[in-house]
């Protein structure tokens, strides 16, 4: 290393020394946080700012407000409703279902439904549907299905996967492999994105537990998506919106409403 080389290194640390210790608080910043703690709960005088290193891409619009009662937390608010960062937006065995906003609740679909799809025209960007059957240990009064393909069709280019085989392909023009899908396999496990205006969706496909984790990180499609994931506006208390645009109450319903018409299933 020569001289100019741990010159730089030197003004390079103290660089990084000065913006911690600038994002440190200050006393004045210590007693307004200190006084909004409960009662009971300490005051935590942290290191760096929590929303400085903290992201919610599940909500994207959100409000980071630190809060440094008892820990180092950034919380994230929607029209100032503090939301879960960390839900897990998708289809877990049995099928549970998570919506984007967060809306858990259990639907046993059998054949193909709409998981989420662009509605802001009706000639979507992209569509994503999965299909569910029968699990051995369904019987004629508790019926449970499971995930077991999923259907990506972004554009003129589609990925059909089905366990661990994933087919890619164009609809008009043949032999040229997708490319705005993009397919990544990762042991057991498949994850597929695509990116449409400035989102990226990603769905994360574990096979065996038939779990299907589905995320994006944009703000294109915010309050313009439908189907089983609802609509991606932050409020819980709309997802069950139906293909004709009317909220509903009950899961079932609101399931049954996205089955894909004309698919037929053995
Ligand atoms: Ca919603």
């Amino acid at each position: 290393m020569c001289m100019s080389d741990h010159l730089r290194l030197v003004l390079t640390l103290l660089c990084i020394v000065t913006l911690i210790t600038a994002r440190r608080l200050d006393n004045h910043e210590m007693k307004r946080h200190e006084s909004e703690c409960p009662p009971g709960v300490p005051f935590v005088a942290c290191f760096v700012d929590p929303c400085s290193v903290t992201e919610c891409p599940l909500f994207p619009n959100a409000q980071c407000i630190s809060n440094y009662c008892g820990g180092c937390y950034a919380d994230f608010y929607v029209d100032g409703k503090l939301v879960d960062c960390t839900v897990d937006t998708g289809v877990s065995g049995d099928p549970h279902m998570t919506t984007f906003d967060g809306r858990k609740y259990s639907f046993q679909g059998l054949c193909w439904y709409t998981l989420f799809k662009d509605c802001s025209s009706t000639n979507p960007d992209f569509e994503v549907t999965t299909m569910f059957e029968p699990r051995e240990d369904s019987s004629f009064e508790h019926v449970k299905t499971r995930t077991v393909s999923i259907n990506i069709t972004v554009g003129n280019e589609y990925a059909i996967v089905n366990g661990l085989d994933v087919v890619t392909g164009k609809t008009e023009g043949h032999g040229t492999a997708a490319q705005a899908i993009n397919v990544q396999h990762e042991d057991k496990k498949i994850k597929l994105s695509f990116i449409s205006k400035d989102t990226k969706f990603t769905v994360n496909w574990t096979v065996k537990k038939h779990i299907l984790n589905v995320s994006f990180s944009g703000n294109a499609y915010n309050n313009k998506l439908c189907g089983l994931l609802g609509n991606a506006d932050g409020d819980t208390r709309n997802d069950f919106q139906t293909p004709d645009g009317a909220v509903i109450r009950d899961a079932v319903e609101f399931g049954e409403s996205w089955k894909v018409k004309g698919k037929e299933c053995d």
